[in-house]
């Protein structure tokens, strides 16, 4: 089987917790998968999430945000999601090159036709199969976000893009809406609003069908 299935939406859509769902989901049917995230997913990844998400005292421009988070995908399709897609393992990721498109073209301005070529050399033309967007209203996201923040005590709170301006995750948002019309085969828009256990039989049973869908002989 290779599936890569990305989880993609504006901060408190719930992806995160959809995707560790979604993972108990596949375990209980024995199917392969590894779960993973950017930025992140490598050694390097990590060390790039550090810098990019805990406010520092000092300004990272836009196109050092592309660089960075390009950086980090780069190593991570290598050492990471390349060689589970050859094992087999379906690959449930946790944001993947969309977000440098709506977060960084759409909300920051930054040269959306720049970001696509960088993207096409940091993920080597790996596109995902399929494409989960939470879709939620910023004031919801934001709300829930930093509900979730508040309720963290570790100085890293990884806080830097939710302390942005409403009008930023808005701009987000509509970015996110604007790709999954552009490329409406790939993405699934799932309301994240409904509560988290209607969002789960939703993923499950889109990630069903996707697993029957590639078992069928027709697409061998
Ligand atoms: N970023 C970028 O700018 N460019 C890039 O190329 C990439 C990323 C890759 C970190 O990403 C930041 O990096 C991100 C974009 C930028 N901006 N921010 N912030 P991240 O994915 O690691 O962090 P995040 O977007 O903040 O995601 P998150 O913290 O993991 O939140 P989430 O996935 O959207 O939501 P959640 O953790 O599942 O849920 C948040 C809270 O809401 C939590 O308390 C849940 O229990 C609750 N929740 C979840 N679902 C529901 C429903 N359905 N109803 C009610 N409450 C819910």
């Amino acid at each position: 089987m290779r599936l890569f299935i990305t989880f993609e939406g504006i901060e408190g859509c719930g992806k995160t917790t959809q995707i560790k769902m979604a993972g108990e989901y596949l375990k209980s049917r024995n199917i392969p998968f590894i779960m993973t995230e950017e930025p992140g997913g490598s050694p390097l990844g990590v060390k790039i999430r550090k810098i990019l998400l805990n406010e520092g005292p000092f300004e990272i421009c836009a196109a050092s945000e592309v660089f960075l988070f390009s950086a980090a995908r780069a190593q991570h399709v290598k050492d990471v999601i390349l060689p589970a897609l050859k094992r087999g393992d379906v690959v449930l990721c946790d944001r993947f090159y969309d977000a440098t498109i709506a977060y960084q073209g759409f909300g920051r301005g930054f040269d959306i036709d720049i970001i696509q070529r960088i993207n096409a050399v940091s993920t080597g033309q790996l596109k995902p199969n399929v494409t989960f967007l939470f879709d939620v209203p910023a004031p919801v996201g934001i709300k829930r976000a930093m509900n979730r923040i508040s309720q963290i005590r570790d100085v890293n709170k990884e806080d830097r893009f939710e302390n942005e301006e409403i009008e930023f995750h808005k701009k987000v948002r509509a970015g996110y809406l604007s790709l999954a019309d552009s490329e409406s085969e790939r993405f699934r828009i799932i309301d994240g609003s409904k509560d988290i256990s209607a969002v789960h039989r939703k993923v499950c049973s889109l990630i069903s069908s996707l697993i029957n869908d590639n078992r069928s002989p027709q697409r061998r």
